[in-house]
């Protein structure tokens, strides 16, 4: 371990989680590692939360505001939530327990773009950042940080806090040195174009470097991140990625694409993760991606010599993909660039490279707008993410889904949706189990078809009938360019509410 800190200064600052722990104060912004379970902090976030009990304990206030680079596991966001030590938490999380506290009212939740958040913070939107934490895996002679499985928002982090706590992880491979490409963008008005042009390129360091003098603590672990297992292929989604196929091939056939020009950005999920399966029995080769988290199906890709290149701030890798990516990480290393958040979902960059992004969703309406984010309106889910980033500045932007959720009790097409991430322009495909919806050039009446024929065939004709009843309405109103009857745009989710079902009862 005494490797793993090479800098003779902060090895003298080596103690123990709990003592690390008092640097981290009531009311204080703390900006920590992490992105989709792996490389956020293992052991900090525990003693943060039993600080809370204990102070909770003797009746006193003990809460802070958590900003991280995406959602992190049970060791950070779990724990923390289930201490009510979450006063305000931003920019995305997807654990149960902290869930829940969202929903329940106790932790506020700032669902941002994943691409802006560290710009913001170093801007100063959110006032003074106290302490940051972030998990490397190794802290060189020099003193600067080579990351450990995740980039996302830690220079920005690092840079903004007065204090800082570094974990360094044994567990993660040190053959990991190397991954991370580290650019800084300058603050305004001094901002230059980022020059990358493909998504391999690499433009900075390979480590991040630090004011050693704001380090307080240093903290050893070994301790795996904590992925949770993607569920296995069914036949839905098995039917999706064939769909999704489909539509890349037709994309080829109208000249529009090539089999050896493909830049994919893919969502984190289930489905997405189940799109890149189908893509190892495709005529598409030299795969590269452009996105911000490596799932197993790209490491699969990769290892089929399919997918050529992959940029991405992050692993979001199953537990047994982790420890291969641990064990061969000098291999794959010479394939996998991983960069700071805001520039692997940068606009600028996304709209000069034309990737096709491909995201998961709650629901989408007739019409094309998307919800990703809050079930019946309200009831948050996980977070917008970087879908947005990638939807909006991508060359072709699809949705990929079920076409139902909770055994046939929602649908996730819809009159209207309860609740809006991507609009209706931004939206130019949707792939379900029964097709896709190709919406580029359609005014919004044109696309109510193509929508309705990939909806569940059981939800057809309830939509269909709303679609009528619409047109009446609109008809009479002279309100023609988006139909809609406001007194049942949100009777599929009324009926959920009240009957457990989007189904009407009779
Ligand atoms: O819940 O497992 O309890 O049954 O949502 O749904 O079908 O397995 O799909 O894993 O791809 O997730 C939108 C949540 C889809 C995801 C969402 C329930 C469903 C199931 C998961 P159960 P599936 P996926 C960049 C991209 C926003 C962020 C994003 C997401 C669970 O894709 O969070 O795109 N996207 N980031 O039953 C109630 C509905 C539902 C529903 C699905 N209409 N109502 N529950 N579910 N539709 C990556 C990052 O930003 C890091």
């Amino acid at each position: 371990m005494s490797d793993r800190i090479a800098n003779a200064k902060l090895r003298g600052k080596v103690m123990t989680a709990d003592e690390a722990a008092q640097f981290v104060n009531h009311g204080d912004k703390v900006g920590v590692s992490g992105f989709t379970g792996a490389g956020y902090p293992k052991v900090l976030p525990t003693a943060i939360a039993e600080r809370a009990k204990e102070a909770h304990a003797k009746g006193e206030e003990y809460m802070i505001d958590l900003f991280t680079g995406a959602s992190t596991a049970p060791e950070c966001d779990g724990v923390l939530a289930e201490a009510d030590a979450l006063r305000f938490r931003t920019p995305y999380q997807s654990d149960p327990i902290l869930r829940g506290k969202i929903n329940d009212g106790t932790t506020y939740y700032a669902d941002y773009h994943l691409s802006e958040l560290g710009m913001y913070v170093s801007q100063g939107f959110f006032g003074n950042m106290d302490v940051a934490i972030v998990e490397v895996t190794r802290i060189t002679e020099e003193g600067h940080l080579v990351p450990s499985s995740s980039v996302g928002n830690n220079v920005e982090y690092l840079d903004a806090a007065d204090k800082i706590i570094i974990e360094v992880n044994e567990w993660q491979s040190e053959n990991l040195e190397g991954m991370a490409d580290i650019y800084r963008i300058e603050p305004l008005p001094n901002r230059q174009p980022i020059p990358i042009t493909k998504p391999g390129d690499r433009i900075g360091t390979t480590y991040i470097d630090i004011d050693v003098d704001k380090v307080v603590a240093v903290v050893k672990t070994n301790n795996e991140d904590r992925n949770a297992p993607f569920k296995p292929l069914d036949e839905t989604s098995k039917q999706i990625a064939g769909n999704f196929l489909d539509f890349l091939e037709a994309e080829v056939a109208a000249g529009r694409l090539a089999y050896d020009k493909y830049i994919m950005q893919s969502g984190v999920g289930n489905v997405p993760n189940a799109v890149m399966s189908g893509l190892l029995d495709s005529k598409f080769e030299n795969i590269k991606a452009y996105t911000e988290v490596i799932q197993d199906g790209m490491v699969d890709l990769i290892d089929a010599g399919k997918m050529t290149m992959a940029s991405a701030t992050s692993f979001s890798l199953s537990p047994e993909y982790a420890e291969k990516m641990n064990a061969e990480a000098d291999r794959y290393a010479k394939s996998i660039v991983l960069r700071p958040q805001q520039i692997s979902n940068h606009p600028e960059v996304v709209r000069r490279l034309g990737l096709i992004a491909t995201n998961g969703l709650i629901e989408a309406d007739i019409y094309g707008n998307v919800n990703s984010t809050n079930v019946t309106g309200s009831r948050m889910m996980n977070g917008v993410g970087g879908s947005a980033d990638f939807t909006r500045n991508g060359f072709i932007s699809s949705f990929i889904t079920p076409s139902q959720a909770k055994n046939g009790d929602i649908s996730a097409i819809v009159p209207f949706v309860s609740h809006v991430d991507h609009t209706e322009q931004d939206v130019k495909v949707i792939i379900t189990e029964y097709g896709y919806a190709d919406l580029r050039g359609l005014a919004p009446r044109q696309r109510v078809e193509k929508i309705i024929a990939i909806a569940h065939p059981d939800y057809r004709p309830v939509l269909e009938e709303y679609y009528s009843r619409a047109l009446e309405a609109a008809k009479k109103n002279k309100t023609l360019q988006t139909p809609h009857d406001l007194e049942t745009a949100l009777s599929f989710h009324q009926r959920f509410m009240t009957h457990g079902s989007m189904m009407p009862q009779d």
